[in-house]
């Protein structure tokens, strides 16, 4: 039949104008190496586009038409990574270095290699391909958990959809916006009368988190791929392997890379990049150093945050001078006021400042900072304006001295100088600014982690006296918040829902938004650990909380002194009546574990295509036995758990003697 030739030869066609665009794609954004006109691609482009119109049938899943889906999205997806995406370590000079150099001599020996790489400044990603597909890209998050930004991933065009070859692999990079879109990006922003972003890196995180995938399509951003976690079949012995493997399977990486067997070669690489730095396409912090074998970095190990095997070198901050035109005085989440330096607006680093913490009012006597002064601004870590110090050499006659205040800016209770504290504090319980404070720590994300409260819709809240303390936040209606400025339905909607979600939060997420002096996130959690519930631990003594370890006096007597204020204790009462969460729900703790288990206390690594688990329900089944779930083989792993196609991590294992286990022995040994 006439139809069915021309549905086969449409056919053909497709798949040779998909290879072909493929290929071009590559040169252009991959490579950096156009081969065609721009016109040209876009006549292809626009066949393949009416054949797949014509054609439903042909469109296939990875065409370069399909890299933008139509839906607009709710949010993004919470997705845990099957291995966590660790830190970095920082040095700043030569000899923060040389310290990490010798370190590793004393840990592997003083055959090593380094590979060095350019410290991209963008945002961190996972990508997953199986049998060569994109399947799944996941935002860093907090390391252990990020969050599902797939379609937006695949708007960008320096991504493969597909790779050279049908391997099942998981990938990590940088996602980044080069300078000059960044440029563009805001000229058109101003145009448009929205507010600029603050910084290339700033843009490319909320063009990746943003819920539109058509306005990430139409932003340009890309990407540098700089490890491999998972490998699938391929073995691969060092990074600097694994950089070329990459590159090979059609993934973007930095070209600017190189092996070195001294720190000192180490060195003269970084000082030339630092030079060349202004004159790249792209921001770069500065340089990641890794020992270059994988069996020497499994030899050097980790760290609970980083590897002891990498380090980030991070370049100096760029300075620049300002005139200081007031100190303004701000209270925080625990009455403690400190002072900002307010500035002439001046660019530094990419940014316009205008503001810097002065921290306390020691630092500015130290540092003799007056108003009127010109004064030298860098920003800590690259972020954090701050003021260095004075150019008293052009101090004006008309510089003034600060003073101290005395009265609180927010509710002018006096301000007290407590004895051991350099910190000016309001004492005022029920100060505004500081229930703001508060209020904002606690829908932070390692508290209780409501999406959608920004700082704006705070003020307006306690502006409109529609919140006084936490707990009304369980009060609010959408009625209510229909109210506020700048806020659409659907927002109001996803923020109620979002309250709602926090209220089966389990208790260290409370306990840490509570913003009790002294207790941080680790410490709420070894408290809910230990003691359950609220009730629990209210009742516990200070001897019996000291005696937990990782918690010492200081958090101990804070702890009590917080429970025997009744204002606590009725803020506690409220949060209940709304149906708040005061009990533990985390992991079961070692101590009520069954140490008779084969998994207890055991390093246990899982490998390969599991067919009857599903891998973090099983990483979380073995927790809970007492198994310490790792990612990578080493002398220390006590057993591999290996599905099917298991590669590297096979044979490593069978090199180093390590027990092996399929998935037959596992379900015999815990059941299904
Ligand atoms: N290499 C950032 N971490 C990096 C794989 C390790 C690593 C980085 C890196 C941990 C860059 C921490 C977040 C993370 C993937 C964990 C780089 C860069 N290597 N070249 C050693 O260019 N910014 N960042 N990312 N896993």
């Amino acid at each position: 039949m006439v139809l069915d030739d021309d549905f086969q030869l449409a056919q053909k066609r497709v798949d040779e104008l998909i290879t072909l665009l493929d290929r071009y794609s590559h040169e252009y954004y991959v490579l950096d190496r156009p081969t065609i006109e721009d016109s040209e691609y876009d006549k292809l482009y626009q066949e393949l586009l009416k054949l797949e119109e014509t054609y439903p049938a042909l469109v296939q899943q990875d065409s370069p038409t399909q890299r933008v889906g139509g839906t607009l999205l709710q949010g993004f997806e919470k997705v845990e990574h099957d291995l966590p995406m660790l830190s970095l370590d920082n040095a700043f000079d030569l000899e923060g270095l040389r310290a990490f150099d010798l370190r590793l001599r004393q840990l592997v020996g003083d055959n090593i290699e380094y590979e060095c790489e350019l410290k991209i400044d963008g945002l961190a990603v996972s990508l997953k391909y199986e049998e060569g597909r994109l399947v799944q890209a996941v935002t860093r998050g907090d390391g252990r958990i990020g969050e599902n930004v797939t379609g937006n991933v695949k708007t960008i065009k320096s991504v493969p959809l597909k790779l050279k070859e049908a391997v099942t692999i998981e990938v990590r990079g940088e996602i980044y916006m080069p300078k000059a879109s960044f440029v563009a990006l805001n000229e058109d922003r101003e145009e448009q009368g929205e507010a600029n972003f603050a910084n290339p890196r700033n843009a490319a995180a909320g063009t990746l988190r943003n819920l539109d995938p058509k306005v990430t399509a139409s932003r340009n951003l890309s990407v540098f791929l700089y490890s491999m976690v998972q490998y699938g079949e391929l073995e691969i012995d060092s990074q600097s392997e694994a950089l070329s493997k990459m590159t090979e399977l059609g993934l973007k990486t930095n070209p600017d890379r190189a092996v070195f067997q001294s720190i000192d070669e180490v060195w003269t690489y970084v000082e030339k990049y630092q030079e060349k730095r202004t004159t790249l396409p792209y921001e770069i912090d500065g340089i990641v150093i890794k020992v270059n074998q994988f069996e020497e970095q499994e030899q050097a190990g980790y760290t609970v945050k980083a590897p002891r095997w990498a380090i980030a070198y991070k370049f100096p901050a760029e300075e620049s001078k300002t005139k200081l035109l007031a100190i303004e005085w701000s209270v925080g989440r625990t009455g403690v006021v400190t002072p900002t330096a307010i500035m002439n607006p001046v660019q530094l680093a990419g940014t316009t400042v205008q503001r810097a913490s002065l921290h306390n009012v020691d630092l500015i006597k130290e540092r003799d900072i007056r108003i009127n002064d010109l004064v030298f601004v860098r920003k800590a870590g690259d972020i954090i304006p701050e003021v260095v110090r004075v150019d008293f050499d052009s101090r004006p006659e008309s510089s003034i001295p600060f003073e101290i205040p005395t009265e609180c800016p927010a509710c002018q209770s006096e301000l007290a100088h407590l004895e051991d504290e350099v910190a000016l504090r309001c004492l005022n319980p029920k100060c505004p600014a500081q229930a703001k404070e508060r209020l904002i720590h606690f829908v932070s994300r390692n508290a209780m982690n409501i999406d959608g409260l920004g700082e704006k819709i705070i003020i307006q809240l306690f502006e409109k006296q529609l919140v006084e303390d936490v707990s009304n936040l369980y009060e609010l209606t959408l009625e209510q918040l229909l109210t506020l400025d700048k806020i659409a339905e659907k927002s109001a909607e996803n923020l109620l829902k979002a309250i709602e979600a926090s209220k089966s939060n389990s208790m260290e997420r409370l306990l840490f938004g509570l913003g009790i002096k002294h207790v941080g996130a680790k410490a709420a959690r070894l408290l809910s650990e230990k003691y359950e519930t609220m009730d629990q631990l209210k009742q516990a003594p200070k001897e019996d909380i000291q005696a937990i370890d990782g918690i010492g006096e200081i958090i101990a007597e804070s702890v009590v002194a917080f429970f025997d204020l009744e204002a606590a204790r009725d803020l506690l009462e409220k949060l209940a009546t709304h149906g708040v969460n005061l009990t533990y729900t985390g992991a079961k703790k070692r101590e009520t574990m069954d140490e008779s288990s084969v998994f207890y206390d055991k390093t246990v690594v899982i490998t390969g295509k599991l067919e009857h688990f599903k891998r973090n329900d099983l990483k979380e089944r073995l927790t809970l036995l007492g198994a310490n779930v790792t990612g990578s083989i080493s002398k220390k792993t006590d057993i591999l758990i290996a599905g099917a196609d298991a590669g590297s991590k096979l044979s490593k294992a069978k090199e180093l003697d390590v027990p092996v286990w399929d998935e037959e022995s596992l379900m015999k040994e815990i059941g299904q």
